[in-house]
């Protein structure tokens, strides 16, 4: 009887845990974007908090000098930090718009990899090229033919390139962060989405939290509102504060 009040405690416990972890909710700060110059502004210090400062060197190839990240136009590119010799060891095609870059590691392989948020023009998955209205991902693009896409760049084999590319969103990411917000030692991806067919500079949505499964992210948790923007607070971590 003693054996089996443990046995169903440790279980009771465990299942506790596992509750607490899968109910933990993501803790969300919500405030409204103060007008500078006529301008929607929107920022951490708004609200009197300092937001995770954005890198733009790192050694992401482990050989002890450090990469830069630059993002021009709308173009990434990553180069070797040096103004004279200003070798470029990747750069976005043409054709991409890279609205959003950050640091990263998302596919939980120990290495820090650049997540791009871009949008580009649709194409259907190859196998569906002759598929009416362009296949499964049919939808998947505004009304200028292009689609929102997240894409990881990172060290590979000897040199910087995609390590995964998702697909023609279903609905299009207007702002995300990396980070670990549950605690789990893993980041989540944290988005905010919105639709397609919203104008470009009204598009809203709700916060949708993502997580690598090994081949591609699963929905783990969803925030409704009417949301644009996500920053990342400096302390805690797990604080996301986003615009209305
Ligand atoms: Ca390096
Ligand atoms: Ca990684
Ligand atoms: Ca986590």
């Amino acid at each position: 009887m003693r054996i089996l009040t443990s046995r169903f405690m440790r279980r009771i416990t465990a299942l506790c845990f596992a509750c607490l972890f899968l109910l933990s909710p993501v803790r969300v700060s919500v405030v409204l974007p103060i007008q500078n110059d006529g301008q929607p502004h929107f920022s951490a210090e708004a609200i009197g908090a300092q937001a995770v400062p954005q890198w733009t060197s790192l050694d992401l190839n482990g050989d002890g000098a450090a990469e830069c990240v630059r993002d021009r136009d709308d173009v990434l590119s990553i180069d070797d930090c040096d103004a004279a010799s200003a070798k470029v060891y990747w750069q976005s095609p043409a054709g991409w718009k890279v609205v959003q870059w950050t640091f990263s590691d998302l596919n939980a392989d120990g290495a820090t990899e650049i997540t791009l948020l871009v949008w580009r023009p649709f194409a259907p998955w190859p196998t569906e090229r002759d598929a009416p209205n362009g296949g499964r991902l049919g939808s998947f693009h505004d009304a200028q033919g292009q689609s929102c896409h997240v894409i990881l760049i990172g060290w590979s084999k000897g040199t910087f390139n995609e390590l995964w590319a998702g697909s023609a969103l279903a609905k299009p990411i207007l702002s995300l962060v990396a980070a670990d917000i549950n605690g789990d030692g893993d980041q989540e991806l944290v988005t905010v989405q919105g639709n397609y067919d919203q104008p470009a500079l009204f598009r809203s949505g709700p916060i949708a939290i993502w997580k690598w499964n090994g081949f591609g992210f699963d929905l783990i948790q969803t925030i409704a509102g009417s949301y644009r923007h996500l920053v990342l607070l400096e302390r805690p971590q797990t604080w996301i504060i986003a615009s209305q």
